[in-house]
């Protein structure tokens, strides 16, 4: 499987998240990746390449540029602010809830650091943009390798994506790598995509980027909003609206769920995928929803991974993975690589 790897990705490096009033260690670090690859390569599943830059306009098919120009200059505008700041990462503390007012950028960088963001427990680093921008990359290559007629790729990146809006940040994800993969597939000539996400939390971001549209059906299986992260997203009546009615599916799931239950799940979001008819399909490949997650709390176990892969392959589709959750870092190489040899072997 052609796999496009984000050799920037160390230079997102957060020391710590806030959680519950404390200042614990960051559960989205360099680590994850590089067991990932480990594995990737022990098992020689194929070849691992470098993505070409894309440029800043393909960003802009899904991202506001308000927004870009806010990531892009972030991490100077709060060295700016303080030069003692270049040791600490930049939190936001303030948010315009409902009923303040969006419409007037305020010049305070903390201010907008509230604006563009959905959450207090993402920091934003020095390298942040540039491991964000270059993981993309690695997305965008990954979806334009379908085009040139490979069965399956790999975006191997992060900071994970698929919390991220249109123009906001959040849940550890800064750039929406799936949706600009599914928006360069139909920039590039394709007319439907499907995105199905196996994250274990809803992927808020991407829902909200396609949830007007038809050329883009969703399909999310995830911890049921009501009692997980992202909370307020997610639900099983979120169908579309407008020209995009009845091209979002959320299949949300109780606390503690099974592999039986997610199996069920999957099989749903399978038929809805095969009769909207795509030509291609984006996987977000979240694997938090492990049994042994230290943020989550569903029940799969790591030969299950291999039976999602066959499941997906089972539709017949090109498929781009893209690199999501997963936070048990000494079982993550195991369990992504299963659904990627799953996939391979089934095709
Ligand atoms: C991409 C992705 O998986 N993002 C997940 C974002 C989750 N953010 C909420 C984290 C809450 C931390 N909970 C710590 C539990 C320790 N037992
Ligand atoms: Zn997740």
């Amino acid at each position: 499987m052609l796999t496009f790897f984000n050799e920037h990705h160390v230079h997102h490096h957060a020391r710590y998240e806030i959680f519950r009033g404390d200042i614990v260690p960051a559960f989205e670090k360099p680590e994850r990746l590089a067991a990932v690859a480990a594995e990737f390569e022990r098992r020689g599943l194929g070849r691992i390449v470098t993505p070409h830059g894309v440029p800043l306009m393909t960003l802009e098919r899904v991202h506001r540029p308000h927004y870009l120009a806010f990531l892009r200059n972030a991490w100077s505008e709060w060295i700016a602010l303080d030069p003692a700041n270049a040791e600490k990462e930049a939190f936001p503390a303030v948010w315009p809830v409902h009923g303040l007012r969006r419409d007037v950028e305020p010049a305070n960088f903390c201010a907008r650091l509230g604006l563009y963001s959905m959450d207090s427990g993402t920091p934003l680093t020095a390298g942040t943009w540039m491991a964000a921008k270059s993981g993309a990359d690695c997305a965008v290559n990954a979806a334009h390798a379908l085009r040139l007629g490979e069965r399956a790729t790999f975006a191997l990146t992060r900071p994970p994506g698929h919390h991220a809006g249109a123009d906001y940040f959040g849940g550890y994800c800064f750039l929406n790598n799936a949706a600009l993969a599914a928006q360069h597939l139909l920039d590039d000539g394709a007319t439907r995509v499907a995105i199905l996400d196996i994250d274990y939390h809803h992927g808020n971001g991407t829902q909200q980027i396609f949830y007007q549209r038809e050329d883009v059906l969703f399909v999310s299986i995830h911890a049921d909003p009501r009692f997980e992260y992202p909370f307020f997203l997610g639900h099983a009546d979120e169908t579309g609206e407008g020209a995009g009615a009845g091209y979002n599916l959320n299949l949300p799931l109780p606390f503690g769920s099974t592999a039986a239950q997610w199996f069920a799940a999957l099989e749903t979001a399978c038929l809805k995928i095969a009769a909207y008819g795509p030509e291609y399909l984006v996987v977000s490949l979240g694997v938090d929803t492990f049994a042994g997650d230290p943020l989550s709390h569903f029940q799969l176990h790591s030969a299950d991974f291999l039976r999602i892969g066959e499941r997906l392959a089972a539709l017949g589709l090109p498929t781009a993975f893209v690199f999501e959750g997963g936070y048990a870092v000494a079982e993550l190489g195991t369990n992504v690589v299963n659904v990627l040899e799953g996939f391979e072997t089934a095709v």
